[in-house]
């Protein structure tokens, strides 16, 4: 396939390479302030250093699920053109720094995060709640149900696996809210692994199971999170459902204003992110599948995951960066 045919195809492939600078970028400069407990600031550096590396990317790309809505949100609102505007029109998702709060107490799995896809193809979701299941690949479809409950899903997904429910881990964020669910996986004798914050972390988690230890994700959590989760798992294989949690006529609205017809539906990987689909995420703190950044004497390490759903392709990038003057 010559290159103005794979651009028709999907998208152009160039751009798997040139769209890890966006996450290292973001990555470094968060990195930068771990551990200082102060989110925004490194929320802020992270935005900042995306939009930059963005901006220098040949694509017409419009941000879907970005910081927020264009009066709360200075730079990568919902909506901004990105890039130079010469290149394949393209919708992005994007976090400069899922886990705020991981990053400002330096614990596990913060990461910069950014999901390219055609035009039209990502859910448009409202910043509300996701009521969110997912599991690795390798399974028949169906094995897990976001109607059944915890026990059925866990005693399903044991059988698939051929292990009993007790070799099942199941991650869940930390939260008031998720207190009945915890004691209703704790009754089946399987392990729950439970998160402060990021679940696009604990639901990529779930793709490779014998490194991260990680079977099962379950819960509520942040839509915008569920569709970056969603673009991954389009890559990697996998099983996703998500339901949004429209509890108010308030987002009822909201929701029905960004197009969504249907308020209780419930939406496939394949759902929030059709055709073809390039996810990007660089470690900011260290993690079960990547590293953080490394700041060296001379020079700067970063370690990111490259995916694309076309070829399924898993790369892993790590990056020793030496001209320092670039961040
Ligand atoms: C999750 C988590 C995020 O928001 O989506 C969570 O992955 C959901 O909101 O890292 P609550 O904190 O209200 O539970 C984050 O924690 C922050 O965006």
């Amino acid at each position: 396939m010559n290159m103005a045919q794979n651009i028709v195809a999907g998208l152009d492939r160039i751009l798997t390479m040139e769209v890890v600078r966006v996450t290292e970028r973001a990555a470094v400069a968060a990195a930068r302030l771990r551990g200082r407990g102060d989110e925004k600031a490194a929320d802020q550096v992270a935005v900042d250093a995306m939009r930059q590396e963005l901006n220098r990317l040949a694509i017409k790309g419009t941000v879907v699920i970005g910081e927020g809505e264009r009066d709360e949100a200075p730079m990568l609102y919902i909506g901004e053109e990105v890039g130079t505007g010469k290149g394949p029109a393209v919708d992005i998702a994007l976090d400069p720094l899922e886990g705020t709060t991981i990053c400002a107490k330096n614990l596990p799995n913060a990461l910069a995060v950014i999901a390219i896809a055609e035009k039209g193809s990502l859910l448009f979701a409202p910043d509300v709640y996701m009521d969110k299941i997912a599991i690795g690949p390798g399974y028949p479809e169906g094995v897990v149900d976001i109607d059944a409950s915890p026990a059925e899903n866990l005693a399903s997904l044991a059988k698939a696996k051929g292990v009993a429910v007790t070799d099942i881990t199941a991650c869940i964020l930390d939260r008031p809210r998720h207190a009945k669910l915890i004691d209703a996986v704790r009754s089946t004798g399987a392990a729950i692994r439970l998160i402060g914050d990021g679940d696009v972390a604990g639901v990529i988690h779930t793709t490779d199971p014998e490194e991260t230890g990680i079977d099962i994700y379950l819960g509520t959590g942040g839509a915008p999170e569920g569709v970056l989760a969603a673009a991954a798992l389009r890559c990697t294989g996998g099983q996703m459902q998500g339901r949004l949690i429209l509890d108010t006529p308030e987002k009822a609205a909201r929701a029905e204003k960004m197009g969504i017809s249907d308020p209780k539906r419930v939406y496939r990987a394949q759902d929030m992110a059709r055709g073809d689909v390039l996810f990007a995420a660089t470690g900011v703190t260290d993690g079960n599948l990547l590293d953080g950044v490394r700041f060296g004497r001379t020079f700067i390490t970063t370690h990111t995951i490259v995916l694309r759903s076309s070829s399924r392709t898993v790369r892993e990038i790590k990056a020793r960066h030496q001209d320092l003057e670039k961040f």
